[in-house]
């Protein structure tokens, strides 16, 4: 393994809605993934964050199994209708706390804090009254914002504003199988603007009240054509305009992407200013890497959309079926960085699930080969884009725990520990052990 330098931050990430549980504690609202959640249908056999890894209660055995894994960095994010219920107005004291002590615990075990103030768990009366599709929701967005750092950022350096706004809008409101379960397809672009402008003007609420290390987390995949064929190459290029540059144009270059192959003039919703705020200068840019896309032209002429996914042969799979291509991070990280003026870069998620049967603790402990060979070899990648110049300062492994994933349910494990989530009880993995001593041997 190559070296990184001494002061490079490792680190697992997690998520509120994926971990907490809790949902009906000291004062906490709905969110729109408690009413997801109860939708028939909408989860993998019903499966809810009523509990979830119980870490509302647990966080202490959490934050010291992080730290006999020698990790110096841990990325979590608030629950927004934790701390502010219906999402405007008074602050929810006791849901404040929850973080105060997490907080605190983390700066007793010298573990650096990256604080996400938004991975999906919306208020549900911000849902109620249009969620993302509504401009109010990015002011409400920054208000929130500024009450959680008044709280915390006497001890929280790294604040990042939102995870992933691509699969929010993808997911939660074009093909609807995220919360709030919206299917609006390419209607559902207001919500990329208004995510941006959350953003935008959430930086500006956090650099007012003095923050000085603002971030953004966003999902990117190298996107490849199936073939040399323009069809394919232009299918290509329409893919990464959505996927990526959707979320990287306004960002660091205050304009957005050419969308006409989606039959988009213009993104709706964008006022005088707006692209001036979203394209503040940032302090850092947090990259979730998951794999790589192949992309071909569409099917017929009547196609929904300009591409379809051509799928990734001939390498292994996680239990997700997502094909494991680790050079496709180091890929990844060169271009970004070669068509971008980029902050520092931090891998704010990168980690692989594996699915049931649930191999479980066993006299030999959680044996995960997979995971351990994923993780090396992305690792890796990274130190290749290193050493081709691009500044990164952080590798985060998703996930701590083996928790709530989404849609299904708790189906899919991506946890370097593993959870019996009928007694709460942590065992760590192999690969929590192989992490372990990565880390230690790089100090
Ligand atoms: C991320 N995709 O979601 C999220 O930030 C995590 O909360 C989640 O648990 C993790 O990855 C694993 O799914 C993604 O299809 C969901 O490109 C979907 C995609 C990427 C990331």
């Amino acid at each position: 393994m190559p070296r990184f330098p001494a002061d490079f931050l490792w680190g697992t990430a997690t998520a509120a809605y994926q971990i907490e549980g809790a949902v009906d504690e000291d004062g906490r609202g709905r969110s729109t993934w408690d009413t997801f959640c109860a939708e028939p249908g909408r989860v993998r056999d019903g499966h809810t964050g009523e509990v979830a890894c119980d870490h509302y209660h647990r966080y202490r055995e959490d934050v010291a199994i992080m730290a006999e894994l020698g990790l110096n960095a841990y990325r979590f994010s608030v629950s927004w209708p934790r701390v502010q219920p219906g999402g405007t107005g008074t602050p929810n004291a006791k849901g404040l706390d929850f973080y105060d002590r997490l907080v605190d615990e983390l700066a007793a075990h010298g573990i650096t804090p990256f604080l996400t103030l938004h991975h999906w768990d919306l208020p549900q009366e911000l849902e109620d009254a249009g969620g993302w599709l509504v401009r109010d929701t990015a002011y409400r967005f920054a208000d929130y914002a500024q009450l959680v750092h008044a709280r915390l950022g006497d001890r929280v350096a790294h604040w990042t504003t939102l995870n992933e706004p691509f699969v929010q809008m993808a997911f939660g409101y074009a093909l609807g199988v995220h919360a709030p379960g919206k299917a609006l397809l390419m209607d559902a672009l207001p919500a990329a603007h208004h995510l941006l402008l959350a953003h935008g003007l959430g930086t500006a609420a956090l650099r007012a009240a003095g923050a000085s290390r603002i971030l953004l987390t966003n999902n990117h995949t190298p996107v490849r054509p199936a073939s040399a064929d323009p069809a394919d190459i232009a299918a290509a290029d329409a893919y990464d305009a959505l996927h990526n540059r959707l979320f990287l144009d306004p960002v660091f270059e205050g304009r957005y992407p050419d969308l006409t192959a989606y039959g988009v003039s213009e993104v709706p919703g964008v006022a005088d200013g707006d692209l001036g705020l979203i394209s503040a200068p940032l302090d850092g840019f947090g990259v979730n890497y998951y794999n790589p896309t192949r992309i071909a032209a569409p099917e017929g002429p009547d196609a929904a959309l300009p591409f379809t996914d051509a799928g990734i042969t001939g390498v292994p799979r996680t239990g997700f079926d997502w094909p494991v291509v680790p050079e496709g991070l180091t890929d990844l990280l060169v271009d970004l960085n070669t068509r971008y003026d980029l902050p520092p870069v931090y891998i704010t998620e990168n980690g692989c699930s594996y699915p049931d049967p649930d191999p479980g603790p066993s006299d030999t402990g959680v044996p995960d080969p997979e995971r351990i060979a994923y993780l090396d070899s992305h690792i890796r990648a990274v130190a290749a884009a290193r050493a081709a110049g691009v500044d990164v300062r952080g590798y985060l492994v998703w996930s701590l725990l083996d928790n709530f994933e989404w849609a299904e349910g708790y189906h899919q494990r991506f946890g370097l520990v593993h959870v019996d989530f009928a007694t709460g009880k942590r065992t760590p993995k192999a690969s929590a052990h192989w992490y372990r001593d990565l880390v230690a041997a790089m100090r």
